[in-house]
């Protein structure tokens, strides 16, 4: 759908992305009287759950908490089928909430946003699109999702694979025929395990390439009854309250006893019941020390690696699969469902990249140190360029012509990760430096910034202002505030996405505010009540 140059030159506000941050953000300013165009590269909505049709691909937040609250109707109207549900049925959702929010006339499907330059002159944003259309708008919405950028590693040889060549967040929409084949899938974190879990029955033989193991957690996931459905609607109102008030969004509180303060039989038993409710909870509402207390992070670390390696007949590879080179909770942790089981199978190898490099990928199959293992499809699961990728693949020209791309070389910049001094009205949801970005139960952040966002723009439209920019001295306390939280964890010291250690080269900084979503709320809260103080407001 392309949108004609008369009506594109009355835009209020254009958002980036049509997954969840962007419906929402949508229906909220169109409520506020806004014209709004939503542009997105994909045929479909859905963001994340429309890219990653990989198989196996599933939230690992329950169902119960990764959803909009903004409607009653639809929470009344929308069926969850089970505790975690997989990526159909997440993008049915979002297909259901845009059709019966009636949001797709406004979203330019199948359009990416290629730059967007602000006008000095006109105080306006200019989007250029890669159909050549150009759009004029007050404001600029970015909503790319944290994890909207694959990263494919260089791998020499790349493009003399004569097989299938994929990456896990650009699977083909009509699937891959893996029965029989030959897999290799490179990378064991979140998506790896999904994938690896679900395809090894299938598959002729799997390879795995591992880099780092990775702890993970079983999941349980329960089909919901209709009298499942009703309990969890009659909790609601509290969910919806919990969700603001816990450390990272999720609808539980975590363990308020220190660790220390109990006896070691008191903390094992009390870890085997966090253990056993098969969800996150034993990193996420469990023991805060966790993230800052090298003590109990190894404790917990090897509570967690004597279930790992129960589950691995060989011990070999057992040794393999047990991380050893950071805590338990430290990165992400995935949930799985028989993923180490996969390892007892006949037709799985685990190769570990520590002691066998890839050396290049041949027309058959991947050379490593020890040799050529051959393959008919090669699957990426490595992951993407976190909080700054999306953002970076715009060329984003702000005051006096700087560029986002340039300056974020230098140094990744945001305030609250929600604006960025230098770049006038543009909103940037899911970027560095917010919760939202990485350590916190994703639609929980992203409605709070929707909200945020909405508020700021009906704020300048009420007092007659047409613009808003953080100061320079206002990013950079905001800035010296998230280094001083996040010198104090385990979480910053550990190389992964959270914290940019996952590309070569990427600013070594946590990208994830980590004082917790009801500190982030109220810093952000804070600021609008005092009238966006900080902020040039004009
Ligand atoms: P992750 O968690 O970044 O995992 C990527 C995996 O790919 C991880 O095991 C990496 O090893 C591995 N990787 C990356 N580059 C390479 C190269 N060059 N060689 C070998 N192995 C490599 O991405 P996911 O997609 O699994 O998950 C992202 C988020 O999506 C997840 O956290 C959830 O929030 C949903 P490494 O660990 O870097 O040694």
């Amino acid at each position: 759908m392309t949108v004609p140059a008369s009506q594109s030159q009355a835009l209020d506000a254009v958002i980036i992305g049509a997954g969840f941050t962007g419906l929402y953000q949508l229906w909220s300013l169109r409520k506020l009287g806004l014209r709004v165009r939503v542009i997105d590269a994909a045929s479909g909505v859905g963001g994340t759950w429309y890219w990653n049709c990989y198989p196996g691909a599933r939230t690992d937040s329950p169902s119960n908490i990764y959803q909009y609250w903004f409607s009653d109707e639809l929470l009344e109207d929308w069926n969850w089928s089970q505790r975690y549900v997989g990526q159909a049925e997440s993008e049915r959702y979002f297909n259901h909430v845009a059709d019966r929010f009636d949001l797709r006339r406004d979203i330019s499907f199948n359009t990416r946003v290629e730059a967007a330059t602000w006008n000095e002159a006109t105080g306006r944003w200019r989007i250029r699109t890669n159909s050549g259309e150009a759009l004029d708008s007050q404001f600029l919405i970015t909503a790319l999702g944290p994890l909207s950028a694959p990263v494919v590693p260089p791998f020499k040889g790349h493009d003399s694979f004569k097989g299938k060549l994929v990456h896990t967040a650009r699977w083909p929409r009509e699937g891959i025929d893996l029965k029989g084949k030959r897999v290799g899938v490179i990378g064991t974190g979140a998506t790896g395990i999904q994938v690896i879990q679900t395809i090894a029955p299938e598959v002729g033989h799997l390879s795995v390439f591992q880099r780092t193991a990775n702890y993970a957690v079983p999941m349980i996931n329960p089909k919901y009854s209709d009298a499942d459905r009703a309990a969890i609607r009659a909790r609601y109102p509290q969910t919806r309250e919990a969700i603001w008030t816990t450390f990272v969004g999720f609808d539980e509180q975590g363990e308020t006893r220190p660790f220390f303060s109990l006896s070691r039989e008191e903390r094992h038993a009390t870890l085997e019941r966090l253990w056993a409710d098969g969800s996150l909870r034993i990193w996420v509402a469990g023991f805060m020390e966790i993230f800052f207390d090298p003590a109990a992070s190894a404790e917990i670390s090897d509570f967690v690696r004597d279930k790992i390696r129960a589950r691995i007949r060989d011990p070999k590879v057992a040794a393999r699969l047990v991380p050893q080179d950071h805590g338990f909770g430290t990165r992400r942790v995935p949930l799985e469902n028989g993923y180490f089981e996969v390892y007892n199978r006949d037709n799985v190898d685990l190769i570990d990249l520590y002691e066998t490099p890839i050396e290049y990928i041949t027309a058959n199959g991947i050379r490593t140190s020890k040799g050529e293992i051959a393959l008919d499809v090669i699957i990426l699961a490595t992951g993407f360029d976190a909080g700054t990728g999306g953002l970076t693949a715009i060329d984003i020209r702000g005051r006096g012509g700087r560029s986002l791309r340039e300056e974020w070389k230098q140094e990744v910049r945001t305030t609250m990760g929600l604006q960025i001094h230098g770049y006038p009205n543009l909103f940037t949801t899911s970027a560095p430096y917010a919760p939202a970005a990485a350590f916190c139960n994703a639609p929980t952040c992203l409605q709070h910034q929707v909200q945020w966002i909405s508020s700021c723009i009906d704020y300048l439209r009420r007092h007659g202002r047409k613009l808003i920019e953080p100061s320079a001295e206002t990013e950079q306390r905001w800035l010296a505030h998230h280094d001083e939280l996040a010198d104090l964890t385990l979480v910053a010291k550990t190389k992964s996405w959270y914290t940019g250690g996952n590309i070569e080269g990427k600013q070594n900084r946590l990208l994830s505010y980590i004082g917790g979503v009801p500190a982030y709320r109220e810093a952000c809260e804070k600021v609008a009540q005092h009238d966006y103080e900080g902020f040039e407001v004009a």
